[in-house]
This record gives structure tokens, sequence and C-alpha cells, in this order.
């Protein structure tokens, strides 16, 4: 697993260093806009926790900050209007390292909804 980088721009809105439009806060997890946003509601949640990336979350989080993460995901998607009993569904996925083409190496996932998504193999 590669070290944590604590100057990982993630890191930094935690801190309060960067500017964030947050949507949800826990006292292990945060949910704030896409910069970039690739969809309509284009939300990204994040735990609290130094985790790189999905495995390294899943294998050492503490069972509350991983239940609160999926609970707090599920909430958001809701207040956004895109889960399944306010709207018409959503595609929550995240991307691991080097392959995954992920950009910032602090484990979050991506909500994306308010338009259909496509099929995708990637
Ligand atoms: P990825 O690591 O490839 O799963 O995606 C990282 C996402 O983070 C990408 O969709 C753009 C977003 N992003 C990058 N920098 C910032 C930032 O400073 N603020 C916000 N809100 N999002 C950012």
């Amino acid at each position: 697993m590669p070290t944590y980088d604590d100057q990982n721009i993630f890191a930094r809105i935690l801190r309060g260093e960067m500017p964030n439009d947050t949507v949800a806060e826990t006292d292990h997890t945060l949910a704030f806009r896409d910069i970039r946003p690739q969809a309509p509601v284009h939300i990204l949640v994040i735990p609290k926790g130094k985790y790189v990336s999905y495995d390294d979350f899943a294998a050492n989080a503490p069972d509350a900050e991983i239940v609160d993460f999926h609970r707090t995901l599920a909430r958001v998607a809701a207040q956004a209007g895109v889960s399944l009993d306010k709207g018409k569904g959503f595609r929550a996925i995240t991307n691991a390292g080097e392959n995954g083409v992920q950009e910032v190496p602090h484990f979050h996932m991506h909500i994306l909804g308010g338009a259909p998504m496509g099929r995708m193999i990637c």
C-alpha cells in the first residue's frame, strides 16, 4: 500500500485549508460536490481517516467508520434526489491506483446521477 500523502487535496480540504461545497458531514465522513462535475449530480464522499484507496479503507478502517461512510453515502444520494425512493437512481464508483486512474490519493467514492449514466465496463 502506498504511504498516505498528507498534502493531497482532500487532506487539505479536511484540514480546512481549501474551500469546498460540503453537502453532509459526520464524525467520520465528509461529502462535498466535485469541482469538475461529470453529471448533473456529482458528489464525492470521503472518510475523515487517512486511507489511500478503497482496499486500504476496507482492510484497515474500524467497522464504525465503514458503516458511517456507507450510511452517509446513501443519505447523501437521497438528499440529492437520486436514490431509488427519491429519484431514478445513481452510480457509486471508486477509482483505485494507476489502472483505476485515481487522481486524488485519499479514498473517495463518486455519486453520479441526475441523468442516465450509460453502460460501462470501465
Ligand atoms: P479520482 O481520484 O480520479 O477518482 O477523482 C478525483 C475527483 O476529485 C475528480 O472528479 C475531480 C475532483 N477534485 C479534484 N480536486 C478537487 C478539489 O479541489 N475540490 C473538489 N471539490 N473536487 C476536486
